[in-house]
């Protein structure tokens, strides 16, 4: 079994309060000092979700800020293959069954993440399976877990990430040499139908916004795939966002996805201040980059409220409070002092939280 990103959780979660006093680096946040943020579900007539692992379910303070902000859950780790899929195809539902039942007893919407994942399952969905074990493992996985929760989960990410990471193509990985390119996701859809039939079923993606190229390939992908009879009842974004690409970009991404018609979920958002990588020496002051940060974020709201009502799914944040990110974790970027969530390490209001209610019209 993978090593439980709940416990480095709990382990970063006793770290606050050097987390806390590095965080408070960006601290021309004029809203630092302030009382608790008003609930984030109260702004929104459309659910508002975020990320919970089972290590953050015996945290009281973690839960009351769930119940007070979201009406939605999404597992950030438990219905993953990586956790379910054992040795031999073996399945182990012990965490998943855990917070799936824990978000119906807090009487949130449950979402489920994911069904199949470029980069996971690999110990078992192997080049060298003979094709027919492997088709019949595929569909039984699917199945197996989607049909476990049927009735249960609002709604499931059945494939997660298969756009090229630079947006040319599809991933080249082991689901698309076996079964097709295509061919594999449009049957990872087939099975979670059959399995689930009231849960919407998205295809999910990244960079969707910050790169527009991926941002075409993935709406062009989700197009053929229902013309090949892929049941894709919504399309994630996960939205990720980088706070530095130009204005207007996430509007346009929101634009061409729209016209699909179909009910977009905001799946994973968060909002680094740091960048991957080595670029240009950034000049800018904390403030100058919270500004930035906080206009991308309110496009991105805005952009999802312009959405006729009925496409607006769900709106997502990748954990609750900044130190709740899978940023800060050592498992994540390992960046304690990011910032890069609606809500501060004690649950107030970041900048963009204002940006978000404003979009909101709350
Ligand atoms: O935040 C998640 C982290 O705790 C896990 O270790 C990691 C691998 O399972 O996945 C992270 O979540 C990712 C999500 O499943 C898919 N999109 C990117 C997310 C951040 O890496």
């Amino acid at each position: 079994m993978p090593a439980d990103p709940s416990g480095l959780n709990r382990r970063a979660l006793l770290a606050a309060p050097l987390g806390l006093a590095a965080c408070e680096r960006f601290a021309s946040v004029p809203t630092s000092a302030g009382p608790l943020a008003p609930p984030l579900k109260s702004l929104a007539p459309f659910p508002i979700g975020a990320t919970g692992m089972t290590g953050q379910l015996d945290d009281p303070v973690w839960v009351a800020a769930m119940r007070r902000h979201v009406s939605q859950i999404t597992p950030e780790w438990e219905l993953k293959p990586e956790r379910i899929l054992q040795s031999g195809f073996a399945y182990d539902f012990s965490a998943s069954d855990r917070m799936v039942d824990w978000g119906h007893d807090q009487g949130l919407r449950v979402f489920g993440h994911c069904l199949v994942w470029y980069s996971q399952g690999l110990d078992v969905f192997t080049d060298a399976l003979p094709t027919a074990r492997f088709a019949a493992e595929f569909d039984r996985y699917v199945s197996t877990v989607a049909g476990r929760y049927r009735g249960r989960m609002v709604g499931w990410d059945v494939v997660n990430e298969a756009v090229a990471e630079d947006g040319d193509g599809l991933r080249d990985c082991v689901y698309a040499r076996k079964l097709g390119a295509e061919a594999y996701i449009v049957r990872a859809f087939q099975q979670a139908r059959a399995a689930d039939p009231d849960a919407v079923l998205f295809l999910n993606d990244y960079n969707l916004e910050n790169n527009p190229r991926k941002g075409a390939t993935f709406l062009r992908l989700a197009e053929r795939l229902l013309k090949l009879g892929a049941p894709i009842g919504g399309i994630g974004t996960q939205s990720h966002l980088d706070i530095e690409i130009p204005a207007g970009q996430i509007r346009g991404f929101f634009r061409d996805a729209a016209a699909l018609g179909l009910p977009i979920h905001v799946s994973e958002l968060d909002f680094p201040m740091q960048r991957d990588g080595g670029r240009m020496p950034d000049l800018r002051s904390p403030a100058e980059k919270r500004a930035q940060q906080v206009a991308r974020v309110g496009e991105l709201a805005e952009a999802f409220m312009a959405l006729p009502a009925r496409q607006r799914f769900a709106f997502t944040t990748w954990g609750l409070r900044d130190t709740d990110s899978w940023l800060v974790r050592e498992e994540g970027k390992n960046r304690p002092d990011e910032s890069a969530l609606l809500l501060d390490a004690r649950g107030r209001p970041n900048p963009a939280y204002q940006a978000v209610a404003d979009a909101f019209g709350r």
